[in-house]
């Protein structure tokens, strides 16, 4: 505790940001209590913790107003570029705390909350999380917004302001269950809804030809609505939008219930269009083809085109005429970019917008398209891949389909100018799929109506390039590109972890927060026992921190010097907690069998949410817990070993998690994770990893060295040869003791006594087919996970590793990522020019 209050004290007083001018807390004193008062409508006697918050949130909004108003005058009056990054998750987590960090008042807020008494830390856990995301996919988009305000790109994040973000998870008697996100309930202080601002979606209808042209009608219509988040730049007076859609039904909706008198019918049913909105599909990496996803995916691209286009044709402030009438250089001022298939409708709705309303010619709208458009891929498991039926292709979005078919009857036209006679490769390569039932497939979309497709690793890039699209690429190689993803270092470190960060910057200088690859100077101090001491001081102080929301929230005591042994991410076969759970099982035998004495204490923490309709996945959260019982409750055990599931893991909670990791586990099968961004926050806050070579690991390793990593498993290309081979994981069951010992107790009930058969289907599931090689990488996991275990019984080599792999962790800012998508694919050049900052006598 006395340590805890010490760090809190160096948080105020020697923060990196230097001491706050007094005046600048006295203001916000004054403007959160007139927010209280005036906003709120709150005395301190009636005002709770909550409104505490609110008072607060409204406070430091308004230091974003200024700047915000004049960063999109300054666009309007230099017209650059834009930049639109069209995604159907972001994943932006808390807004309060990095808005004071990245506007610079972090430590006047902490003075003024002080001096009215307040913990400043209570009323920022008070905010709800933004969860507009599954994991990895919408947690990339949040972190790109945060780089391209910094690097002052004039850039828009474009999605959808869901109702319902993904479902927060209980778990009782050790199940998941989903609970609806409410996030919206008490207000949200850092939106701007924009209602005089509603645009019209159609949908339905059907294709009448005409003399000029095709005419999409009797459609079916609904509204967007926008809401405007500010996203600011990190210290430079830039605020970018992310403009979110909420459907709206239109005053005529269903008029003709209105006029048969059947009024309150029509006025229920209005929640029928405005469902478009509601809420998040909470499949990550599985593709769903319900009606009401392509809807989202239409109404969000449809909404989004419409302003770029206005935009684009918009004059200066103040005259309101439209400035340009022609297309002639949309591609010099618009780069679009699809956050994988999700928003590709784009391709054939800015291919309708030019030819039917603005009457263009095929050729020219084709120029436009594949030259504004470009398309990250983010995964190549095939079950997570669009095909949309073509049925209900045709219900919802006639003409759209029209237009994709036209395109692939030019597409494969081309193929055939380029493979005389392979008829083969025709098939693999339409964008229409042949079976039973026809379906559209919307990554080949992509592909051909896009001029750059990325990756977000190298070994991703790779396999997209010679394995899935290897036709595409053959064709199309110039298009092919890799951008290793990358993460924020204003959240993931500054932010989460001010006990690092205030090292780093007493050693360094703070120059590292806006280029990441400064942290290299560490390396310097790698055998400086007095930096190594401060590293793992911080270290120690954010462990006690979880150990005290562990015990909190779960009444579960966990030792802080135990080694921190962690997985959070998303429940998914590929990524193999169940692989980590055979090891705690193992880890649990041996303490029994009294054949653990070289065993440093660990706490295994699993986190992360499963889909709700993905059985094995519960089912394997159920195991978890099951496990976790039985070691926590028996002493002879939970001295060595403990195991926390920790419950709705989200963006919050993993600023609280990853600051106190030892150890980050990353065990993908080689070939899967298509990158990866949790591993990255892992290595930044100073933990090592355990990990396979998938995803952006492989790059990893490579900065850190091979001896700073903990490396096991196959390579992508043994994985290959071992199903050309044929696979047999039955026969490691049968040969590996400790590996079959624990399977027989997950079969036999062991940890299920009063449903013996509950965990069957994991066992089958492992023992019979295993499509993710648990078993054969499991041995070399095991061992790999004792080097782990040998290293941690010498704290200052162990400490060395930390620091090692915080110097070489520079690659992975999305700074880095974001510069690279600039030059390579938007064509616009980052800035590190600050913007006038407001006259002083604003906020
Ligand atoms: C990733 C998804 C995803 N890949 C479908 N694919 C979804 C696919 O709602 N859906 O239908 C939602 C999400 N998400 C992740 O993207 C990868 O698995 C990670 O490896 C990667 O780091 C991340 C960001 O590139
Ligand atoms: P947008 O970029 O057009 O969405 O508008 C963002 C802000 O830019 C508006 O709220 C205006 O303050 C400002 N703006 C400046 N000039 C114009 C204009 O000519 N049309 C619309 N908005 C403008």
């Amino acid at each position: 505790l006395a340590n805890q209050v010490k760090t809190d004290l160096k948080r105020r007083q020697i923060s990196i940001t230097g001491i706050a001018p007094s005046e600048t807390a006295e203001h916000i004193k004054n403007s959160f209590n007139r927010h209280l008062h005036y906003t709120l409508v709150k005395d301190r006697n009636g005002a709770t913790s909550r409104d505490y918050y609110q008072a607060l949130a409204h406070t430091v909004k308004d230091h974003l107003v200024s700047r915000w108003i004049r960063t999109h005058q300054h666009y309007y009056d230099t017209d650059p570029k834009r930049v639109y990054y069209l995604s159907m998750e972001f994943y932006m987590g808390r807004t309060l705390t990095n808005t004071m960090v990245n506007l610079g008042i972090q430590d006047a807020c902490d003075d003024a909350t002080y001096k009215l008494g307040l913990d400043i830390e209570e009323l920022e856990s008070i905010e709800e999380d933004a969860g507009l995301g599954n994991g990895g996919l919408g947690r990339l988009a949040a972190c790109f917004m945060d780089s391209m305000a910094t690097l002052g790109l004039a850039a828009y994040g474009y999605g959808i302001r869901y109702d319902y973000g993904i479902f927060e998870q209980k778990i009782e008697h050790g199940w998941q269950v989903e609970k609806p996100d409410e996030w919206l309930r008490y207000g949200n202080p850092w939106e701007a809804a924009r209602p005089e601002y509603v645009l019209p979606v159609r949908f339905y209808g059907r294709i009448e030809q005409t003399e000029q042209g095709s005419k999409w009608v009797n459609t079916k219509l609904v509204y967007a609505m926008a809401y405007d988040t500010p996203v600011p730049g990190y210290g430079n007076n830039t605020v970018n939008i992310l403009r979110l859609w909420s459907a709206k039904a239109p005053n005529n909706f269903d008029l003709k219930f209105f006029n048969n008198g059947e009024y309150l019918q029509a006025v229920c049913d209005r929640n029928l269009a405005e469902n478009i909105s509601r809420v998040l599909y909470p499949n990550d990496r599985c593709f769903e083809g319900r009606e009401l996803r392509l809807k989202q995916e239409y109404f969000l691209v449809s909404a989004s085109l419409q302003d770029i286009i206005r935009r684009y044709q918009a004059s200066k402030p103040g005259d309101f005429e439209c400035a340009r009438s022609s297309f002639a250089c949309f591609i010099d001022k618009v780069a679009i970019q699809l956050n994988d298939t999700h928003p590709s409708l784009a391709i054939p709705e800015l291919m309708r917008i030019l030819i039917d309303e603005e009457g263009m010619t095929w050729q020219a709208a084709w120029n436009i398209v594949t030259k504004t458009c470009a398309y990250t891929n983010h995964t190549v498991l095939p079950e997570a891949l669009e095909r949309w039926p073509v049925p209900l292709f045709e219900k919802l979005l006639p003409r759209h389909l029209q237009i994709i078919y036209f395109i692939n009857h030019l597409f494969l036209e081309e193929v055939q100018l380029h493979w005389p006679g392979d008829i083969e490769r025709l098939q693999r390569m339409s964008l229409v799929e042949e079976g039973e039932e026809k379906k559209i497939n919307m990554a080949h979309l992509s592909i051909v109506g896009s001029h750059a497709v990325n990756g977000v690793s190298r070994i991703h890039t790779e396999i997209i390039k010679n394995g899935i699209f290897k036709d595409f690429y053959e064709m199309y190689p110039e298009k092919f590109q890799n951008k290793t993803n990358g993460i924020t270092p204003r959240r993931w470190l500054l932010m989460c972890n001010p006990s690092l960060s205030t090292v780093i910057s007493e050693k360094i200088g703070d120059d590292w927060i806006t280029n990441l690859s400064a942290l290299h100077k560490l390396t310097e101090y790698q055998n400086d026992e007095n930096v190594l001491r401060s590293i793992m001081d911080a270290k120690l102080l954010n462990k006690s921190k979880l150990a005290a929301y562990i015990k909190k929230e779960f009444g579960i005591d966990v030792n802080p010097n135990s080694m921190f042994d962690i997985q959070v991410k998303r429940i998914h076969e590929y990524k193999r907690q169940l692989m980590n759970c055979l090891y705690v099982i193992t880890l649990y035998n041996r303490i029994r069998k009294g054949q653990s004495l070289d065993m440093v204490p660990r706490t295994v923490m699993i986190g992360g949410k499963a889909a709700p309709a993905y059985h094995m996945a519960k089912l394997t959260i159920k195991l978890i817990n099951n496990v976790a019982n039985v070691c926590n409750n028996d002493p002879t055990i939970s001295e060595k070993l403990k195991v926390v599931f920790l419950e709705n893991y989200r963006v919050s909670l993993a600023e609280i998690i990853i600051p106190a990791a030892d150890l980050s586990q990353q065990i993908s099968l080689a070939g899967t994770e298509a990158s990866g961004t949790g591993n990255m926050k892992f290595m930044l806050n100073g933990a090592v990893t355990i990990g396979t070579l998938d995803g952006a690991n492989v790059e990893m390793m490579e900065e850190v060295g091979e001896e700073n990593f903990f490396m096991f498993g196959m390579t992508e290309e043994e994985v290959e040869q071992l199903w050309k081979d044929g696979y047999y994981p039955k026969l490691y069951y049968e040969q590996n003791a400790e590996l079959k010992e624990a399977l027989d107790q997950i079969n036999g009930g062991f940890f299920s006594p009063e449903d013996p058969g509950l965990f069957r289907d994991i066992f089958n599931s492992l023992v019979f087919h295993d499509r993710f090689c648990v078993l054969k990488d499991f041995e070399s996991y095991v061992n790999c996970q004792q080097r782990v275990n040998d290293l941690y019984k010498f704290p200052e080599q162990w400490a060395k590793m930390c620091l090692l792999n915080i110097a070489a962790s520079g690659k992975f800012s999305s700074d880095r990522t974001i510069s690279e998508y600039a030059k390579d694919i938007w064509g616009v050049t980052p800035t590190d020019v600050k913007l006038p900052p407001p006259p002083s006598s604003e906020p």
